[in-house]
Parts: structure tokens; C-alpha cells; sequence
């Protein structure tokens, strides 16, 4: 297919009129032009759409879980019909490369593979009772509609992530995707509606977009019909959210910020670690929650290592992110490009020696915001960069003690991923014990970014804990109902407790 945005809004069904229906300007960073305004949601539109959800959720409850893994197989296959078009309509919304954008909705089908397996599943447990002829068991309900507030940089897998799990667990979903995307988010309803109505018989409202600003997300997280909030972003944001649900005893899945690094030690195969430093810290223009920000070099191998970085960095391609040849497309708008230059400011001030970070192709594209991207060399400092800047800025410390770059490591306030470049297995076995990284992810000789479906997602400290995508992520989107059954003719009591008349 041709690749213009007017034959993308086709292939995935956006219409003229949806296109134009409202006044949110939704900007392309590929050229700052402004490719549609969309209508965004009203107060009362949010109040009818959370009471539509609890519509939906009563009825969809009561469907078995294997059909309601049906409805999420047949949208994985509709993700697979229009893959092409969906993953470019990613990249010209957020500007990420067509490469990743097909990978972001290789993701979304992923996910729709392991919640149909899940859907057949979903098991509880039996446990032992210390009172004759009873039975204990542990059983997963539904637990209500979600609320899954989303961020540009990932503008549909991460929906897809929650919603695949969330609806196999018999819930429905109302989608809050970033104002800066909400093209991509109104391409999946399109799908998903699709898919609904292949399937038949699915309610009304089971999944849902709405449109706009923080105040609609704020409607959203504050409404006690929604139980669960599944909020991926700042750790600004989720400082909001989290209280604001838990204040109404609401369960949040919170993926914030991260602080990712790389320990390169003496060992390391030097050629992987460049590849994988680099795919890290440049890939998506360094605007993944797991993109390398921090790297740790032993003093023996720095000067090997980091001029092949700097070597690999000069052969970066900027520019198009549709184009074929190009790596890193552009920033998201002016505001990411300005806190990239304050945050390499900031590390010259700090006495870092910075490479790369200028602005580029400006003469082209005067409306967007492409940079060269930045390596700053900090030498060896006792405590490294604390804040997270979602721009391609990779920080190099040099170490010469692996216990002391673990400490500097985990000396952050973020704890999403990380990753160690080693031969050596007991340097490896330490990073990934208790006492090496405190990350949610902690990997060996892959990067930091780019982790599959099937793994448990998320991280510790200011990156909220929320774990999505894998593993027993799902039992975050249902309610657990432990119930003891009495089969004898006896009542004991637990503990042993005698209470006769
Ligand atoms: C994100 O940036 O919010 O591990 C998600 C990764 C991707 C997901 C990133 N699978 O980089």
C-alpha cells in the first residue's frame, strides 16, 4: 500500500467527518502540520460513557471466559489484517520510526495471543484446610470496568496491553489516550468495533475511547464506578492518580518513569553491548519508558567501548521516521526539545562533556523537533542524573568497582529496567540477585528496552510498582473470592475454637 496519511485514515476506516469533528489539533512531529481536529469529550459525555461501561460489564461478566477470548482473538486478527496501516498511522502520529511502529502493533497482537490462551485459564487454587470435609478454593472475578489512561509515546500498545487482559477477565474499558495521539487510539475503536461486530452479540460500550485534556482523565480516575485505573506516564501524573484512587479505595496499575542503565563490564562481548547501548538509548528517539539513560563503564574497557559508541553515533541516520534508512525520527513538539536542551545544560554545568544534542533538519522541517542524539561523559561521580528527560541523552559514568555501579545503579528514585553486558557469570548472577538491580527488569546482555509480551511489565519505586503484559499481571484486572465449603455434617470452628450452647 501507499504510505500517505490520507490512504492510512482509509485503510483503518477514520472518516472525513471524524476527522474534522472538533477542535483538539492533532499535530504531526514529523512536520508540526496540523493532519485533523477531533472532537474532544465533555464532562457529561464522560459521566454517560463510565454509566455505559457498567452497562456493558454486567452483561459481559456473565459471559465464559473462553468466548470472551474469542472477541480478543478475532481483534488480534483484525490487528493483523491492517498492521501496516495502523503501524504508520503510530509513526505519523508520534513520530516514532515505521519499524517500531510495526513493532508497537506486533505487540498489540502479542498481547491478544496471550490473553486468548489466558481466557482458557485464569485459574484460582485449592488449599489445604485444617477443618475435616471443608475445601478452600481461590476464585478470579471480574472485578469492573477499567480505566486505562495511556501516553503518546506508546499510543496503542499499551491499551492493548490492558484492555487484551482486562476484557478476557470479563470486564469492559474505557480509554483515555494522550490528547498529543488520538488518532491512533480512535483507529483501534475502529478495529475493535470491527471485531465486536464479526463476533456478534457483544455490549454496547464494552470498550471505549474519550478524547481529551487532563481534565477528562481526571473524571475518569475519580469516579468510583471505574475500580481499576491502569495509568502509564510521568511520575507527575502518577503522583495525581494514585492518591486520587486509592482516596476512593480504587486499585491503580501505575507505569511511570524510568532510569535505565547498562553496566558494561571487563567481559562484556564489546560489539553486542555497542548494539544494544544504542538501540536503547537512541531507539524512538529515547522516548520508551525503558530507553537507556544511564550507562556504567569499567575503567578497563571504557576506552574501547566508548569510542565504538561515539563511532555508532555518527552513523545514526535523522530524519523521516517513514523513510526506510532512518533511526531516530522527531521529538514530540517544542516543549521535549526545550527540556532536552535544559537537561544537557544542566550536565555541562555538572562538568559533563557533551557530544550530539543540537537541533537538526530545522531548514527542512522549521515546525518539528529533530536532534542529533547526545552522549555526555560524566567521568566517575558519587550519585548520577536523578530525573528522567524523554529525549535521546545517554549518561556515561565511568566505574571501576561493580558493587559500587550497582549502588550508583539503584541510587535513583526510578526502578523500571536495566541490564548488565557480561561473560562472567558470577557478576551476572549478582546483578539479577537481591542485591544487584532493584529494577522490575533486570536483563543480561540485552538492552534495557524492548522487552516481549509474556513477562510481567512495570517497576519498583517512583515507577509505580503496577506490573501489565505478563506473567500473572492479569489477576491486577479481577476481584479474588476465597471460599471455604463445609461438605461434613460438623460445624469446627477455625482454630479450634469450641463456642456450644
Ligand atoms: C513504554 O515506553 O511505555 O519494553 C513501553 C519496551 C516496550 C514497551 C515500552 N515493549 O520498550
Amino acid at each position: 500500500m501507499s504510505m500517505n496519511i490520507e490512504s492510512v485514515f482509509t485503510a483503518l476506516g477514520l472518516s472525513e467527518a471524524q476527522l474534522n469533528a472538533g477542535d483538539l489539533a492533532v499535530t504531526s512531529p514529523v512536520d508540526g502540520k496540523t493532519i485533523a481536529s477531533v472532537a474532544v469529550h465533555n464532562s457529561n459525555q464522560v459521566d454517560a460513557a463510565i454509566a455505559k461501561s457498567r452497562v456493558a460489564f454486567e452483561q459481559w461478566k456473565t459471559v465464559p471466559a473462553p468466548k470472551r477470548g474469542e472477541l480478543v482473538r478475532v481483534l488480534g486478527n483484525k490487528l493483523r489484517d491492517h498492521k501496516e496501516a495502523l503501524g504508520a498511522l503510530v509513526s505519523m502520529e508520534c513520530g516514532k520510526i515505521y519499524q517500531e511502529g510495526l513493532g508497537e502493533v506486533q505487540e498489540m497482537i502479542d498481547i491478544c495471543d496471550l490473553a486468548v490462551g489466558l481466557s482458557r485459564q485464569l485459574f484460582g487454587l485449592t488449599i489445604a484446610s485444617e477443618r475435616p470435609g471443608h475445601r478452600m478454593t481461590e476464585t478470579w472475578h471480574p472485578i469492573g470496568p477499567v480505566g486505562i489512561i495511556s501516553a503518546f509515546n506508546f499510543p496503542v500498545a499499551v491499551w492493548c496491553w490492558n484492555s487484551a487482559l482486562a476484557l478476557v477477565c470479563g470486564n469492559s474499558v474505557i480509554w483515555k489516550p494522550s490528547e498529543k495521539t488520538p488518532l491512533t487510539a480512535l483507529a483501534c475503536q475502529k478495529l475493535f468495533d470491527a471485531a465486536a461486530a464479526e463476533v456478534g452479540d457483544i455490549p454496547e460500550g464494552l470498550s471505549q475511547v474519550i478524547i481529551g485534556h487532563a481534565d477528562v482523565g481526571e473524571q475518569l480516575v475519580n469516579d468510583s464506578r471505574m475500580p481499576v485505573i491502569s495509568a502509564t506516564g510521568s511520575t507527575a501524573m502518577g503522583r495525581k492518580v494514585g492518591p486520587a484512587v486509592a482516596a476512593r479505595f480504587g486499585r491503580s496499575i501505575l507505569e511511570l518513569g524510568g532510569n535505565n542503565a547498562i553496566i558494561v563490564t571487563p567481559s562484556a562481548d564489546m560489539d553486542m553491548a555497542v548494539r544494544a547501548i544504542l538501540f536503547g538509548a537512541v531507539g524512538t528517539a529515547g522516548q520508551r519508558c525503558t530507553s537507556t539513560r544511564r550507562l556504567f563503564v569499567h575503567s578497563d574497557v571504557y576506552d574501547e567501548l566508548v569510542p565504538a559508541l561515539k563511532e555508532a553515533y555518527s552513523g545514526i541516520r535523522v530524519g523521516d521516521p517513514m523513510q526506510q534508512s532512518t533511526l531516530v525520527g522527531p521529538l514530540i513538539d517544542k516543549q521535549a526539545f526545550t527540556n532536552m536542551q535544559s537537561a544537557l545544560d544542566l550536565a555541562m554545568v555538572n562538568g559533563g562533556e557533551v557530544l550530539g544534542g543540537s537541533r537538526a533538519l530545522q531548514d527542512t522541517y522549521p515546525n518539528a523537533y529533530y536532534v542529533n542524539p547526545a552522549i555526555v561523559e560524566m567521568g566517575e561521580t558519587k550519585q548520577t542524573v536523578q530525573e528522567e528527560t524523554f529525549a535521546p541523552i545517554l549518561y556515561v559514568y565511568r566505574y571501576n568497582d561493580l558493587d559500587e555501579a550497582i549502588r550508583l545503579h539503584n541510587d535513583v528514585p526510578q526502578g523500571l529496567s536495566s541490564a548488565i553486558f557480561t561473560m562472567d557469570m558470577r557478576e551476572a548472577e549478582k546483578f539479577t540477585s537481591a542485591v544487584g538491580s532493584d529494577c522490575g527488569i533486570a536483563n543480561v546482555n540485552i538492552g534495557t528496552s524492548g522487552a516481549e509480551i509474556g513477562g510481567a511489565f512495570g517497576g519498583e519505586k517512583e515507577t509505580g510498582g503496577g506490573r501489565e503484559s505478563g506473567s500473572d499481571a492479569w489477576k491486577g484486572y479481577m476481584r479474588r473470592a476465597t471460599s471455604t465449603v463445609n461438605y461434613s455434617t460438623d460445624l469446627p470452628l477455625a482454630q479450634g475454637i469450641e463456642f456450644n450452647l
